[in-house]
């Protein structure tokens, strides 16, 4: 990686990690984002590193964990926090919230809360770039427990089957809800189940940026050149609990497994590469500071922007209503 795309992956990250401290913010303070917010802090550079490896035209499909994924694909963080909030100036127009951001912009397709959901989609985005002649690729982030589900199965088959040009990122952040990987999985490698639909797996270390860079990269070449799907299992550790409600709730596992899992931050460890590498601290200072400016105006922009009127209840959706409201 370059030094000016570790820049960027810096910068990408912390706005990620930023974005996500202020949601958790107005959460705790009960200021506007209804119900709860999954955080993906920690998994910062497998989001990054992925991201960073394709185009802008590439397609990008997250799931209920994904308010980083359309920042690390390059959407403007103002539409995705006024998401949250649900107002009519949110990417969604305020009607999806924190588990459904869609970026059209950016190539992010869209989440769900779904578990697993998010895969064939993937793998139809993918047969449409054949399809319509273009060499897009597509790329299915999804965790760890989406590996056990049907639709994780059903889509590397077809995917493989067709050959089309889809990547498959699974964040194996060890934990599906409270339950443990260990006591649910029968085999301890997500990448060996590539094998099992002749697709190339790779396991990589999800804390290093430029590795899952690296990784990525080489899947992403195959599938644009033709050479079919690739399944990459980023290793990763989520800080917070499996929704935020407010304080940290560590029930399922122990703070030292956490504490040890934090001596190997994304963030600070970029930071130390970058460092070994002859950045200096105050360009390191400047992008943690205009990563908190562009924050601060994304809340701002969020909290001054009005909420859909029942007007607008039934516009921008699939299908016209069948019945007009009732009130
Ligand atoms: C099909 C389906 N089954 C169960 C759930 C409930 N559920 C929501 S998130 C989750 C755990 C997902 O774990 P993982 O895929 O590892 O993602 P992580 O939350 O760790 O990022 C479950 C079981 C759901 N939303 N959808
Ligand atoms: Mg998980």
């Amino acid at each position: 990686m370059k030094r000016d795309r570790e820049l960027d992956a810096l910068r990408r990250m912390l706005l990620i990690r930023r974005f996500e401290e202020a949601a958790m913010d107005i959460v705790r303070k009960g200021q506007g984002i209804a119900g709860s917010v999954h955080i993906c802090i920690g998994q910062e550079a497998a989001i990054v590193g992925s991201c960073l490896a394709l185009r802008d035209d590439d397609f990008m499909v997250g799931y209920h964990r994904s308010h980083g994924h359309p920042i690390a694909k390059g959407a403007e963080l103002g539409p995705l926090m006024a998401e949250l909030m649900g107002r009519r100036t949110g990417v969604c127009r305020g009607k999806g919230g924190s588990m459904h951001l869609a970026d059209f912009r950016v190539g992010s397709l869209g989440e769900t809360a779904i578990v697993g959901a998010g895969i064939p989609q993937a793998v139809g985005a993918a047969y449409g770039a054949r399809v319509r002649g273009t060499d897009q690729v597509a790329l299915a982030f999804f965790g760890d427990g989406a590996a056990n589900i049907g639709s994780f199965h059903e889509g590397l088959n077809l995917a493989s089957a067709w050959g089309v040009g889809a990547v498959f990122v699974c964040e194996n952040n060890l934990y599906a809800m409270s339950t443990a990987l260990a006591d649910t999985m029968a085999c301890d490698s997500i990448a060996a189940r590539a094998a099992a639909y002749r697709m190339p797996g790779m396991a990589v270390d999800g804390q290093d940026v430029v590795a899952v860079f690296d990784a990525v990269s080489e899947a992403v070449g195959r599938a644009r050149g033709g050479g079919g799907p690739t399944l990459v299992e980023a290793r990763t550790y989520r800080y917070r609990d499996h929704a935020e409600y407010g304080n940290l709730d560590l029930g399922h596992r122990a703070i030292e497994e956490l504490e040890q899992w934090r001596t190997r931050d994304p963030v600070d460890l970029l930071r130390c590469r970058l460092r070994a590498e002859g950045a200096a601290d105050r360009e390191l200072a400047e992008i943690e500071e205009s990563v908190a400016h562009e924050v601060r105006g994304a809340v701002r922009f969020a909290k001054q922007s009005p909420v859909p009127g029942p007007g607008e209840l039934f516009e921008d959706l699939w299908a016209s209503p069948p019945l007009e409201p009732t009130r």
